[in-house]
């Protein structure tokens, strides 16, 4: 099981310094980015993946809620990112062009599922993806509120998982927290992305939100 710090909902006036406190903390940094157009909304950044990346220790994960996300891939492949997330509508056209060009290029692929879709949609891609994120909030903002319904999906995705002996990851993004992650975590996701709800409120400074976070992660 793997945590993924939101750095989206850091405070953006200590970014650096909030960032190498958590380096020991988390498995992944989980950038958000956000083009105003497919949610209304904008959010990280190129640059300030180039300014952090002397800084973070841990494999960087970029997640695309975005119109076109082709336009990004040459810019992240140059920032050396770890993994990037696709909404499955944004490259459904475009998708085995995408996903070869990113294995060429050893950079992990992940599909996201938003509550409206099904996971259905990637079955002719399963074999392909190095992980699923089950979107368990509408994409675009912080702090909403838990679709339960999203917690079945992730039960079929470990049945289809066993079924076809399958190795991608299940991971889970909007609202896991404290009050959530137990049914997350018995349906059988296996990355967290933690965000404000889950971690940055969770203490008044970093130290504090760690050693609040990992008490109430059961896996820790
Ligand atoms: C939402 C985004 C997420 C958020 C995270 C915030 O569009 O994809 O990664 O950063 O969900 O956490 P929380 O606890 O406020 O939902
Ligand atoms: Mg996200």
């Amino acid at each position: 099981k793997k945590v993924s710090v939101s750095v989206m909902c850091a405070d953006y006036n200590n970014l650096g310094e909030q960032i190498s406190k958590i380096n020991d903390f988390t498995d992944l940094f989980h950038f958000d980015f956000m083009d105003g157009h497919y949610v209304p909304n904008v959010s990280l950044n190129f640059d300030i993946i180039k300014r952090l990346n002397s800084v973070m220790k841990k494999p960087v994960n970029v997640h695309l809620m975005v119109t076109n996300p082709a336009d990004y891939i040459d810019r992240l492949i140059e920032l050396k990112v770890d993994s990037i997330s696709f909404h499955f509508e944004t490259i459904s056209s475009q998708a085995f062009r995408i996903i070869n060009k990113l294995k060429s290029n050893n950079i992990k692929i992940g599909i996201v599922l938003n509550p409206s879709e099904k996971i259905d949609l990637l079955d002719h891609l399963y074999n392909k993806l190095d992980f699923i994120t089950v979107m368990t909030v509408d994409p675009g903002f912080a702090g909403q509120t838990f679709i339960p319904e999203m917690l079945e999906k992730i039960k079929k995705l470990v049945e289809v998982k066993k079924k076809n002996n399958l190795n991608f990851e299940i991971e889970v993004d909007g609202s896991v927290n404290d009050k959530t992650i137990n049914q997350l975590y018995n349906a059988g996701a296996d990355i967290y992305i933690l965000g404000s709800s889950g971690f940055f409120s969770k203490g008044d400074t970093i130290e504090k939100a760690i050693t609040a976070t990992n008490k109430y992660l059961p896996f820790r």
